[in-house]
C-alpha cells in the first residue's frame, strides 16, 4: 500500500477516534447523543480496532526505514499503542468497580489528550512546512502550481480533520478541569447546589453520626437530564402503588417515620467514575415492599421521578436485594438537590442509572418497563461487572 494514502486514513482514523470519544465523555452532549451511544462507544471500539490494525500495518511498512528514530514519531506511536492498549483493556473488562479500572479510563483519557495535543503540533508543523515549500516551488516555477488542486484538496480535508480532532481533545480537557472544579469532593452540603426546604430534616442515627464508612471517597458528578427540581415539605409527596395490599401516600412526616437502615456502598456511573465507601441512610426497599404487601403477581417495581421524566426499574427479585434502599442521609448529612435529595433510591449491586434520583414513588407492575436510559441503550439487567 501507498505510503501517503497509508498516512491518510492513519489520520482518518485518529481524528474520527477523537471525536467520536469526545462525544462519548463530554458530560454537556450526553443527553442531546443519548439515543447515538450506544452505536457511538461501537463505532469508537471498532475505529479503535482498525488503529491497532493500521499500527501494525505501520512497523510492517516501516520495517526498513529508521523513522522511530524521530521524536515526533515516537511520541505519536507511543501515544497509538497507549491508546489501543487502554482500550483494549477497557473493551475487555469494562467492569469500572475498582479504583484500577477507574484509573485505566482516566489514562485513556489523558493518553488521548496528549495525542490530540501532538496531532495538533503535527498538523501545524506539517502545514507550515507545506505552505514554504508551495511557496518555493512557485518561486521556481514562475509562479506555476506543481501540485494537482485534487490532491491538495485531499489534503487540506485531512488536515482540517486532524485539526478538528485535536481541538476535540483540548475541549474534552479543559471540560474536565471545568467538572473538577465544579465538583471538588468535600463536605456535603455545600459544595452541591441545594435548593430543598425539607423541615424537620432527618435525624441521623448512630450508624449515620459519624459515618461509619468513614466518608466517602471520590466524588460525584452532578447527573441529570433535567433541571434539578427544588421539592419542599408543604408538597412533596411519596407514593406507593400498584399490585399492593396498602398502596399508601406518605407526606415527608410520615416518610421520615418509616424505620431506616444503615449501610456502606459504592457507587458506579457506567461512564467511568465510581464513588467509594459512602454511608446511606434509608428506608429498605425490601422492608418497604412487604409493609405494603407487595402481590404475588407483581413481577417489577417501576421507580418514579419528581423530574416527571427519569425512571427506571428492577424485576421484584432485584428489588428485594437487602441493600436496595431510598436514602434520605449520605454520610450522616440530607442529600442535596443536586444529588437527588430528598430521597434517592440506591442500587449498590447496579450501575447508576438505576439510582432514581428526588424518588417520589414506585409502583409494582406485572410488565417489564423500560426506563429512562434504559430505552436509550443501557442494558436494563445492569449488574456492575465483577472482574474476571
Ligand atoms: N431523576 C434522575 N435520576 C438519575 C439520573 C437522572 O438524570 N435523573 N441520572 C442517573 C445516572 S446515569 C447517574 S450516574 C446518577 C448520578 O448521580 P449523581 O448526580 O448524584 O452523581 O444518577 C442517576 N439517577
Ligand atoms: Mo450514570
Amino acid at each position: 500500500m501507498n505510503r501517503s494514502l497509508f498516512h491518510n486514513i492513519h489520520a482518518l482514523t485518529v481524528s474520527l477516534l477523537i471525536m467520536t470519544g469526545w462525544l462519548l465523555y463530554s458530560p454537556a452532549l450526553r443527553l442531546t447523543l443519548s439515543a447515538f451511544r450506544a452505536y457511538l462507544r461501537d463505532a469508537h471500539i471498532l475505529l479503535g480496532f482498525i488503529l491497532i490494525a493500521g499500527l501494525l500495518g505501520a512497523v510492517w511498512l516501516n520495517r526498513q526505514r529508521a523513522i522511530y528514530s524521530r521524536i515526533n514519531y515516537k511520541l505519536s506511536a507511543l501515544s497509538c499503542i497507549g491508546a489501543a492498549l487502554t482500550g483494549l483493556l477497557l473493551v475487555l473488562r469494562t467492569d469500572l468497580t475498582t479504583i484500577a479500572d477507574v484509573s485505566v479510563i482516566s489514562l485513556h483519557r489523558l493518553i488521548a489528550l496528549a495525542g490530540a495535543i501532538l496531532l495538533g503540533l503535527h498538523v501545524y508543523l506539517v502545514w507550515n512546512k507545506a505552505r514554504q515549500e508551495t511557496e518555493t516551488s512557485n518561486e521556481e516555477n514562475g509562479g506555476m502550481t506543481s501540485n494537482s488542486s485534487a490532491i491538495t484538496g485531499r489534503r487540506q480535508f485531512v488536515r482540517w480533520l486532524a485539526a478538528l480532532g485535536a481541538m476535540a481533545g483540548i475541549g474534552l480537557f479543559a471540560n474536565h478541569l471545568r467538572n473538577k472544579y465544579d465538583e471538588m469532593p468535600g463536605a456535603l452540603p455545600g459544595k452541591f447546589e441545594d435548593c430543598n426546604k425539607m423541615t424537620p430534616l432527618p435525624n441521623p442515627s448512630l450508624g449515620s453520626m459519624p459515618p461509619i464508612g468513614g466518608g466517602y471517597k471520590g466524588q460525584f458528578e452532578v447527573f441529570t437530564v433535567t433541571k434539578i427540581p427544588c421539592s419542599n415539605s408543604e408538597t412533596w409527596r411519596f407514593t406507593v402503588s400498584g399490585l399492593v395490599d396498602k398502596p399508601m401516600e406518605l407526606n415527608w412526616e410520615l416518610f421520615l417515620q418509616v424505620p431506616r437502615k444503615v449501610q456502606v456502598s459504592n457507587f458506579h456511573c457506567i461512564t467511568g467514575w465510581s464513588v467509594y465507601n459512602v454511608t446511606y441512610e434509608g428506608i429498605s426497599i425490601p422492608a418497604l415492599l412487604a409493609m405494603v404487601g407487595a402481590r404475588p403477581e407483581g413481577l417489577f417495581v417501576k421507580f418514579n421521578s419528581g423530574d416527571g421524566i427519569y425512571t427506571s426499574a428492577l424485576s421484584i427479585e432485584q428489588a428485594r436485594m437487602n441493600d436496595v434502599i431510598i436514602a434520605v442521609l449520605m454520610d450522616g448529612k440530607p442529600i442535596p438537590s443536586s444529588l437527588g435529595g430528598p430521597a434517592r433510591l440506591v442500587v449498590p449491586q447496579m450501575y447508576a442509572y438505576k439510582g432514581v434520583k428526588w424518588l417520589t414513588g414506585l409502583e409494582v407492575i406485572d410488565n417489564k418497563h423500560i426506563g429512562f436510559w434504559e430505552s436509550r441503550g443501557y442494558e436494563n439487567d445492569a449488574w456492575v461487572r465483577k472482574g474476571v
